[in-house]
């Protein structure tokens, strides 16, 4: 069981988020790494409303996720995905063509398909209604459905993007896991499948149940009036 309050690695996540976001927060992507490898991590659960004082100078943006692993402390969930992968020597081929071609599909989904998709997120979940969101909503569509079919052609026939299941896969599976849950993944049955594959992977599961298993309403914020 990966969690374990003494463990070495300390992964920051939140204690709350809205509906519309749990299952989702980035420290998943970690969590995912170390339920598929069996590295036990300990969480630290902040608060999305009212973060540490300091928070910043743990994560530059005042976001999650947070590594540490001794001495050693990291923000961005791709820096993390590579840390642990270097550490523990899995989920990343050692050398050659191999790790060339994760590497380059971890890049890929956090360069060329997540800031694409996040585009379309601001439109549907952020400004739904509004008229600019309204006029941009076909080009922004349009610009994810090109990327969605780049990588569809890239991962062809194959299980997953880079030979074995690897760091690619998690990045990748878990940005597309939000093209899919806007609906946009309709005309790519082999993204759809491939997001469902990784999804089905038992410690990918376990990593949403834990996200979802430190979430407590009490730490909800209060409604005036309520
Ligand atoms: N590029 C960053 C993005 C981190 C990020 O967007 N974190 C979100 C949760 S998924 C967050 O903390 N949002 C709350 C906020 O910005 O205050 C990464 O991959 O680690």
């Amino acid at each position: 069981m990966p969690i374990a309050p003494d463990a070495a690695i300390e992964i920051t996540g939140y204690n709350w988020v809205p509906p519309f976001a749990a299952g989702f927060v980035r420290d998943i992507r970690a969590r995912w790494f170390c339920e598929e490898t069996g590295l036990p991590y300990r969480e630290r659960l902040i608060s999305v409303m009212d973060k540490p004082a300091d928070w910043r100078s743990e994560q530059p943006f005042g976001q999650v996720p947070v590594l540490r692993d001794g001495d050693i402390h990291l923000f961005e969930s791709g820096a993390i995905l590579l840390h642990l992968a270097e550490k523990t020597g899995k989920l990343l081929p050692a050398a050659g063509q191999a790790r060339a071609d994760a590497l380059s599909w971890l890049f890929a989904a956090y360069n060329s398909v997540e800031p694409v998709q996040n585009e379309l997120a601001a439109i549907e979940m952020f400004s739904a209604g509004e008229q600019w969101a309204d006029l941009r909503r076909p080009e922004a569509r349009k610009n994810l459905d090109r990327r969605h079919r780049a990588v569809a052609a890239a991962l062809g026939s194959r299980e997953w993007l880079a030979g074995a299941f690897s760091i690619a896969d998690i990045a990748m599976v878990s940005v597309l896991r939000s093209s899919a849950s806007m609906e946009t993944l309709g005309d790519h049955p082999s993204l759809a499948a491939y997001v469902q594959r990784g999804s089905d992977r038992p410690a990918f599961r376990q990593a949403v149940a834990d996200q979802l298993a430190g979430f407590d309403d009490r730490f909800a914020p209060q409604m005036e009036n309520a």
